[in-house]
């Protein structure tokens, strides 16, 4: 049944109808009577099946994926190592409560994340259901292992939508507007941003750290948490030596250092973790999406003595580490090694730099470049300024999304597209759907 569904969808992107085709729009009106209108969808095709860098709709048309659900499917839809180990367990069991009575493949999960996430010291983990889950349990176990309240985060962060991680994420607009009150004892300081802020790395560090000395503290801080690649916020890169300076002084400091991995981690960046690029080693790492190939799990990997300072049974929850979860994260790590994805993420990020960077020669809209490995995004500005240019970014998602090909924006002022194809995409596939880009791009110049 697996090969034939596999076989059932070629590797082209092909149109059968327009987009979105009459199913597909017969199923968007149907959702409205029983779905909350606060959750949207970025391109309302209805899927049907999967498989590579390809999405089949219900109306029969075969989509390029250049957005992995946000960053998940890094290695691939329908990737038979993972089908098999997932099929299999679901066969065996499906649930048991980790708390209640546990199984090896949770040990294995926090065995493989030990033995990845940087550094040679004695770590253990903890598995959880989302990204915003292990972000707030990784707060938790930062105040408790320190005694401090205090947490530190960044301009344009993002880093979920429970009511601690909304405290945590920087923009208002869709996450935060009329949710609160807002939890306390998070302060923001800003990020480097060297198309905007023209710092080099340590003296963007020395501008937050200022801040956090003057403001806050450093006596009063349990945590530092940042995604060394931003997001949501925009897949902005800090320059060179912003985190080790970071690093540095939380070290200094007793401050955790908690690197929030969750969409550049596991091999997205060009490496296994983003911290990789600069060497730097974080006390505590969030990791979730590429980990368990679209399975829900997310992973709190730290130093032994701050993971487990914390009392028995302070750490939890029902579904935590899910047996099919915990083998979909099993198989996709083994995928991810024997595929060698980073490599292959790597290959991506050069092509798409150098096109991007020669496209940008063509057109005024397009301010920056960049991003790594298959991370990568372009800042759309009005001509001749540093100015968002959200209408540009809404005009060529809208182009994309027409001519089959996935494409996401970001950014605290929606006008940066990123691109975060999965990995196993083909030079074929890639060229195409950057042809659909670039067309975008010069429409909407
Ligand atoms: N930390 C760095 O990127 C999730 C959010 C999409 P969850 N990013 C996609 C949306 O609009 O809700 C994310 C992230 C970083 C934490 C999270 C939160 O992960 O699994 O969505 O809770």
């Amino acid at each position: 049944m697996v090969s034939s569904l596999e076989s059932s969808i070629g590797t082209e992107r092909k149109l059968v109808t327009e987009l979105p085709g009459p199913k597909s729009r017969a199923l968007h009106e149907r959702r409205k009577g029983s779905v909350s209108a606060g959750l949207t969808n970025g391109f309302p095709i209805y899927i049907e099946r999967a498989s590579g860098a390809i999405l089949q709709d219900v109306d029969g048309n075969q989509i390029l994926d250049l957005g992995s659900g946000i960053a998940v499917t890094t290695i691939g839809h329908a990737v038979p190592e993972l089908i098999d180990a997932v099929s299999a367990q679901v066969a065996a069991f499906t649930h048991t409560c980790f708390m209640v009575t546990p199984y090896e493949s949770y040990i294995e999960v926090c065995e493989e994340l030990a033995a990845l996430t940087p550094g040679t010291h004695a770590k253990t983990s903890a598995l959880f259901n989302s990204g915003a889950e292990a972000v707030e349990n990784a707060v938790k176990i930062a105040r408790l292992a320190t005694g401090r309240q205090a947490i530190i985060v960044f301009d344009h962060a993002y880093h979920g939508r429970t009511n601690l991680t909304m405290a945590l994420t920087s923009k208002n607009m869709p996450y935060k507007d009329r949710f609160g009150p807002f939890a306390g004892e998070v302060y923001r300081v800003p990020m480097s941003y060297p198309f905007h802020d023209g710092l080099n790395g340590p003296d963007a560090a020395a501008r937050a750290i200022n801040m956090i000395e003057t403001q806050v503290g450093a006596g009063n801080v349990a945590a530092l948490l940042i995604e060394p690649i931003q997001g949501e916020g925009g897949f902005i890169v800090p320059a060179d030596g912003f985190l080790t300076a970071l690093s540095e002084w939380t070290t200094k400091n007793g401050v955790v250092f908690i690197a929030d991995e969750i969409q550049s981690g596991f091999c997205r960046s060009g490496d296994w973790f983003a911290v990789n690029h600069e060497g730097v080693i974080p006390d505590i790492v969030t990791t979730a999406k590429g980990l368990a190939g679209g399975m829900p799990l997310a992973g709190v990997t730290g130093r032994a003595e701050l993971m487990n300072a914390v009392h028995e049974g302070g750490l939890g929850g029902t579904y935590g580490g899910n047996p099919v979860a915990a083998v979909a994260a099993l198989a996709s790590i083994r995928t991810m090694r024997d595929r060698n994805l980073v490599a292959r993420a790597r290959e991506i990020g050069d092509q798409l730099l150098k096109d991007l960077t020669s496209l940008q020669q063509d057109v005024a809209i397009i301010g920056d470049v960049r991003g790594r490995g298959a991370m990568i995004a372009f800042e759309l500005v009005q001509p001749g300024t540093k100015n968002p240019n959200a209408a540009a970014a809404k005009s060529i998602v809208s182009y994309c999304n027409s001519n089959g090909v996935i494409a996401l924006s970001c950014g605290t002022y929606g006008n940066v597209i990123r691109l975060l194809p999965p990995l196993v995409i083909t030079d074929e596939q890639l060229a195409d759907g950057f042809a659909v880009l670039a067309s975008a791009v010069r429409s909407a110049g």
